[in-house]
């Protein structure tokens, strides 16, 4: 038998999506924003053609309040035309089976027999600690216990504001297996600069390969990390366990002959931002991967 709870409901158009509101297709937003200029009815006039711009109809302004003197803050609602194709969407996205940290450990005790030395960073001039805290630390993030927590990981976390050449000497005397950087502050594209450093001395220092490179930042997504030369990429709401499940997998995948594929992909679709913000910074581009550097790593 149905479940009747479930008989009323609509189903949603996958090929032509659209926002739900309180039916299906209706296609409501809420906007809030600011104008400059005080209350008035020319204010609220003025927010509805730029909402009927944006390409909305049936236009509601639920709230008008003055935010500051000559200022007026808007919480609009609209129905939006637009729609997009969900069955022709695409990401890029980390390729890890999620497991639990009991499983991680288990994995790694019985298929690599020692502990996965992880160092962790907020590095450059960023002074944001809480997101390499919520991963690292042993009380973890959102009810996930951090990497310290794991009896197969020896996770340690640097703090913030590491050198680059700083985290990669300590990775080679260390013997870490994987390095986690977090990069917060992301003003004039600081956060690109600074991967693609430590990826460029990565390449330098012949560590490309040897080492398992994770980026990660509430303005951090998985291509973006791939274009600058990491393994993998990981935004807001990361959970500890995330980290792990790709770590162990990738160690695993190249203990069995894979070598650092993804990334050298999407490397070639460099983006004009990562492109331009590396010539601009005068940061090497990652060398060839025939240069000796590499080739040295593989031996
Ligand atoms: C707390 C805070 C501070 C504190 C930091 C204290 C500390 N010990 O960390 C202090 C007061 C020092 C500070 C200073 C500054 N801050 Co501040 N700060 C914040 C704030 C309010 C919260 C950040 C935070 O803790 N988030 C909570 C954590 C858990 O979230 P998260 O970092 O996203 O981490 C998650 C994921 O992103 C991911 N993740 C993060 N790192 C990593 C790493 C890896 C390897 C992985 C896998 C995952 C991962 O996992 C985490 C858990 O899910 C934000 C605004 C905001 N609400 O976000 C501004 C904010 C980040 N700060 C900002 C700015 C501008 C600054 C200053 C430059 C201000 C100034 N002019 O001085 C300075 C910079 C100082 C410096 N040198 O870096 C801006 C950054 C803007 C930008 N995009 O560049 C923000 C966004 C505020 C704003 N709206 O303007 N800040």
């Amino acid at each position: 038998m149905k479940n009747p709870s479930t008989q009323q409901v609509a189903q949603a158009n996958l090929k032509a999506l659209k926002p739900y509101g309180d039916i299906m297709d209706d296609g409501t937003i809420q906007l809030a924003f600011t104008l400059p200029v005080p209350v008035s009815p020319e204010a609220r006039e003025a927010a509805v053609q730029l909402v009927q711009k944006m390409g909305f109809d049936q236009i509601k302004v639920a709230t008008v309040e003055e935010a500051a003197q000559g200022f007026s803050f808007f919480v609009v609602y609209g129905n939006i035309r637009h729609t997009v194709d969900y069955t022709k969407i695409k990401v890029l996205k980390v390729e890890a089976k999620k497991r639990s940290r009991e499983e991680i450990d288990q994995i790694i005790q019985e298929k690599i027999g020692r502990k996965l030395i992880v160092l962790g960073a907020c590095t450059g001039f960023d002074a944001h600690t809480v997101g390499i805290d919520a991963i690292i630390n042993m009380k973890g993030f959102a009810g996930d216990y951090g990497l310290e927590r794991y009896q197969w990981l020896d996770a340690r976390n640097l703090g913030s504001q590491v050198l680059n050449d700083d985290l990669l000497k300590l990775a080679v005397r260390e013997n870490a297996d994987a390095i986690l950087v977090s990069k917060v502050v992301t003003q004039h594209n600081i956060h690109l600069r600074d991967m693609k450093d430590l990826m460029a001395r990565a390449e330098k220092m012949g560590l490309r390969e040897k080492l398992i490179f994770v980026a990660g930042g509430p303005r951090v997504t998985h291509p973006m990390a791939l274009e600058t030369g990491f393994d993998a990429g990981f935004g807001v709401g990361t959970k500890p366990s995330d980290v792990a499940s790709y770590i162990v997998e990738e160690y695993l995948r190249r203990q069995q002959g894979g070598n650092v594929a993804s990334a050298k992909k999407v490397v070639k679709k460099t983006t004009k931002t990562t492109a331009s913000v590396a010539k601009k910074s005068g940061t090497k581009k990652p060398t060839s991967k025939k240069s000796p550097a590499r080739k040295k790593a593989r031996k």
